[in-house]
């Protein structure tokens, strides 16, 4: 085999940070990836993730991402690429639903800026939406989207610029870790690394089978459908929304184009038995609960989608991350399980990721997203 320092196996949202945040400190590091650079195969693709601090997930995130928007500050400068469109969050729900309280929490323990809209805020701030009964709106201004295809080019660009290599189109067929080396093989390469990051996305368990890591992948349609007015228009001033219905959540964008706004469903999504072969075709089930939120929500939208995509969501019981070393082998580092909601950390995992296969541990407070949660659990 041939020997390298590090290997970063995956170079979709995380992977391509991780690569970068190697490289730029000056290490030896080699990208191994099963498709092409920003590809449309895994969970970083379909033009925009949000990004927002008022974490409604769990208040223990909002420190990672104080300092993820710092990093993708610095990459938006490094690579003269624009990534990071701060056009603000709209959230709405029950007040005493988890997502409401939730952004109140990260309010009062980390004093992340967020508004409380009234009914008339409501017409100035998001006209086009129609606000279901009983529902609290808040608005956070420093929250935004990023352009997902773009940040992953960026982190490859850069980590290209900083010397580090990469191999494409090359799926990982074994990985053999041993208390001093890990073994990588693939179709046509052989590699022996003394540390190793997987961030394989919703290959992950596949990759890492020893682990047996708790993940579950599903499937996930994203919706562009046609605007009837521009009254959703990014260039209206428009920002990005998230409602928690009593049948699911709901995400989406202003509109880019002017002529259609994305949007999905967060909760839900099909288990997908293999992720190679994902179906991607369109089905009449597919766009059924985003049409009912439309018709709710959104008048000023049509029902039916113009173009669709599919990507995945690999979750963990809990619905949070997975960061963690190998048990018998430390410079064996995975970041898995982001559960649909792991893009806008990219920038900082990179970083976590980097410091733990190179260090053996990080200054960021990821104690909460350790695998052991999940021992603890069953013991
Ligand atoms: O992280 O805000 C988010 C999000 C919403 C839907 C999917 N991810």
């Amino acid at each position: 085999p041939v020997h390298v320092d590090y290997l970063v196996l995956g170079l979709g949202g995380m992977g391509s940070s991780a690569l970068y945040h190697l490289a730029r400190r000056g290490m030896k590091v080699l990208g191994v990836e099963q498709f092409g650079i920003a590809h449309d195969r895994g969970s970083s693709h379909g033009e925009t993730r949000i990004i927002r601090k008022a974490y409604f997930e769990h208040p223990d995130y909002i420190p990672l991402l104080q300092r993820a928007y710092s990093l993708w500050d610095e990459l938006e400068q490094e690579s003269e690429k624009s990534l990071f469109n701060r056009c603000g969050l709209v959230v709405a729900g029950p007040p005493e639903g988890a997502v409401i309280k939730g952004v109140h929490l990260a309010e009062e323990r980390h004093g992340v800026k967020v508004e409380s809209l009234s009914a008339a805020d409501v017409l100035q701030r998001c006209p086009g939406f129609q606000i279901p009964e009983g529902f609290e709106v808040t608005f956070e201004p420093e929250a935004g989207f990023l352009h997902v295809e773009e940040c992953v080019q960026a982190h490859m660009d850069c980590a290209l610029a900083h010397g580090a290599q990469i191999v494409l189109h090359e799926p990982i067929e074994s990985l053999i870790i041993s208390e001093t080396e890990i073994e990588v093989q693939t179709a046509n390469q052989h590699w022996v690394a003394d540390g190793v990051i997987v961030t394989a996305g919703a290959w992950s368990s596949d990759c890492l089978k020893e682990l047996q890591l708790p993940l579950e992948v599903v499937r996930k349609v994203l919706f562009w459908n046609p605007v009837l007015s521009p009254i959703y228009d990014l260039e209206q001033g428009r920002g990005g929304f998230f409602f928690d219905m009593p049948y699911g959540e709901f995400y989406g964008f202003p509109s880019l184009d002017g002529k259609t706004v994305k949007l999905a469903e967060h909760t839900g999504g099909a288990k997908v038995p293999d992720p190679t072969n994902v179906d991607r075709e369109l089905s009449e089930s597919d766009s059924a609960s985003v049409a009912r939120f439309i018709g709710e929500v959104m008048p000023e939208l049509a029902p039916s989608p113009e173009r669709h995509a599919v990507c995945m969501y690999t979750r963990t019981p809990d619905g949070h991350f997975m960061i963690d070393q190998h048990p018998r082998n430390q410079r064996l580092v995975y970041g898995a399980g982001f559960s649909g909601h792991g893009f806008k950390f990219a920038s900082v995992m990179g970083e976590i990721l980097a410091d733990l296969v190179s260090d053996g541990k990080t200054s960021h407070p990821i104690d909460f997203l350790r695998a052991d949660r999940f021992q603890d659990e069953s013991a």
